[in-house]
C-alpha cells in the first residue's frame, strides 16, 4: 500500500519508528510492570518534536496536524501502546486550547506544551457520567473573577502527571448541554488535587486518576470560550482526537502483527514452519489486509480533519471503531498463533492484547461510536 504521504511525512514515521525500536523497546517491559510512568521517554519525545506537531508555528509548534500526529502515535504504539499515551493524551488535553481558547490561553499555555514541557489531559469523564458526557455533575459557580468548581473527575489519562487540564463543568444544570463550561486547570491550583490512581490491566505505562476539586478557585481568564460552550468544545475535542485513539490501535495491531508473521515463519511443527500452513496463512492475510484497511480510513480522516472539513464526527468515529476492533482481534488472533507461548508473560504478545482492549472503551465506547454514525445517517449528514 501507498499512502502518498510527503517526504516530511515519511522521514517523521521513520524517526518515530527508529526511536521507539532504539529508546522504547528497552524500557517496555519495566514500565509495564511496574506500572511507572515513562518520563525517560517524555524527554525522547520532547527533544524529537512529537509534541509540538499539531501545534500552530506562531505558538512554538511545527503547524503539522493531526495527520502527522496519527503517524507517531502509531509508530510509538506498535511498540508500546502504553508509552505513546504520553503524546496522545497530551494532544487530547491540548486540543480544547486550541480548538476555543483566546490569543492570551494560546500564548501562556502552547509554547510550554509543545516543548513537552508540561504534559496535558482532558477531564469530562466522571463517576456517574461516562458515555452520557452530558450529564455532569462537577459544578462551577461563579464568583467575582473566579469560579469555584467542586466535583470529581475520573479516568483520566495522565492524571496526576499532567501540569494542565482541561476540564468540562456544569455552570447552570437547567441548562444541559448548554448549561456547561470548559476550564483550563493548572496542577498547584487552591482546591484542586488528585484522588485514585488507577491499577489498570493494560497501558500500565499511562498514568490514569482522579481530579479532585474541592473549592476549587479558577481564575474567570481560565475559562474557554464563553459559558455554556463546554459541551461542544468536549464534542470538537473529541472528534479531533478519535484519530489517535484509532492510530494508537493501529500501531499496537501491527505490533502484534509483526510479532506474529516473525514467529508462524520460525515455529516449526510437523516438519515445517507453521506459516506455511494454509489456515494460518489466510488468518495473516485477513489480519494484515483489516490492518492496512483501517491505516487508509485513519490516514484520510486525519486529513479530512487538517483540510479543516466540518461535521467530522462521524469520520472520526468510523476511523475510531474500526480501527479499534480490528486491534482486539488482530491482537487476539497473535496471541492464538504463538499458541501456549502467547498466553506466557515471558513473550511480549499478550501485552498487545491487554493493551488493545482500552481503544474500545476510552474517548467514547464503540457503542457510543456506533451511535455518532448512526445519527449522523438519520440527519442524512
Ligand atoms: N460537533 C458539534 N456539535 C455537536 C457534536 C459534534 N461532534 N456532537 C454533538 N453536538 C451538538 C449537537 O448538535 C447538539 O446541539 P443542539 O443543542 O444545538 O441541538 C448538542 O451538541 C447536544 O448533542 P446531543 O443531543 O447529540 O447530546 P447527547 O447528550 O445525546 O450526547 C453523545 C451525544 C452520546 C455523542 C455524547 O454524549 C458523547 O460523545 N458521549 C461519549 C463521551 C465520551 O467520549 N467520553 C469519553 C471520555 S472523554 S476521554
Amino acid at each position: 500500500m501507498d499512502y502518498l504521504l510527503t517526504e516530511e511525512q515519511m522521514d517523521l514515521k521513520r524517526v518515530a519508528r527508529r526511536i521507539a525500536l532504539e529508546k522504547v523497546l528497552p524500557v517496555r517491559a519495566k514500565h509495564d510492570e511496574e506500572g511507572t510512568f515513562p518520563w525517560d521517554m517524555v524527554k525522547v519525545f520532547a527533544d524529537a518534536g512529537f509534541f509540538e506537531l499539531y501545534i500552530p508555528e506562531e505558538y512554538g509548534g511545527a503547524g503539522a496536524g493531526v495527520l502527522e500526529l496519527c503517524l507517531v502515535v502509531e509508530e510509538l504504539s506498535r511498540i508500546c501502546g502504553g508509552i505513546s499515551l504520553a503524546v496522545a493524551a497530551t494532544a487530547l488535553g491540548t486540543f480544547p486550547i486550541l480548538i476555543s481558547g483566546n490569543e492570551e490561553q494560546k500564548k501562556r499555555y502552547l509554547p510550554d506544551l509543545s516543548q513537552g514541557k508540561v504534559l496535558a489531559g482532558f477531564g469530562l469523564t466522571e463517576p456517574g457520567a461516562g458515555s452520557d458526557a452530558a450529564s455532569i455533575s462537577t459544578k462551577a459557580v461563579l464568583n467575582g473573577d473566579h469560579y469555584i468548581l467542586n466535583g470529581r473527575k475520573c479516568f483520566i489519562t495522565n492524571g496526576s502527571e499532567a501540569k494542565i487540564y482541561t476540564v468540562i463543568a456544569s455552570t447552570d444544570p437547567t441548562k444541559g448541554t448548554r448549561g456547561t463550561s470548559a476550564f483550563i486547570i493548572e496542577e498547584g491550583f487552591e482546591g484542586f488535587s488528585y484522588g485514585k490512581i488507577e491499577d489498570k490491566m493494560g497501558i500500565r505505562a499511562s498514568a490514569t486518576s482522579e481530579l479532585v476539586f474541592e473549592d476549587c478557585i479558577v481564575p474567570v481568564e481560565n475559562r474557554l470560550d464563553k459559558e455554556g460552550m463546554g459541551f461542544l468544545v468536549a464534542m470538537k475535542t473529541l472528534d479531533k482526537s478519535r484519530p489517535g485513539v484509532a492510530a494508537q490501535a493501529l500501531g499496537i495491531a501491527q505490533g502484534a502483527f509483526d510479532l506474529a508473521l516473525e514467529y508462524t515463519k520460525e515455529r516449526v511443527q510437523f516438519g515445517k514452519p507453521i506459516a506455511s500452513f494454509q489456515g494460518i496463512k489466510w488468518m495473516m492475510a485477513d489480519m494484515y489486509s483489516a490492518i492496512e484497511a483501517s491505516r487508509a480510513l485513519i490516514y484520510s480522516v486525519a486529513r479530512m480533519i487538517d483540510a479543516g472539513k466540518s461535521n467530522v464526527a462521524q469520520a472520526a468515529g468510523i476511523a475510531k471503531l474500526v480501527a479499534s476492533d480490528t486491534a482486539m482481534k488482530v491482537t487476539t488472533d497473535a496471541v492464538q498463533l504463538f499458541g501456549g507461548y502467547g498466553y506466557m508473560r515471558d513473550y511480549p504478545i499478550e501485552k498487545f492484547m491487554r493493551d488493545a482492549k482500552i481503544t474500545q472503551i476510552y474517548e467514547g465506547t464503540n457503542q457510543i461510536q456506533r451511535e455518532v454514525i448512526a445519527r449522523s445517517l438519520l440527519r442524512g449528514a
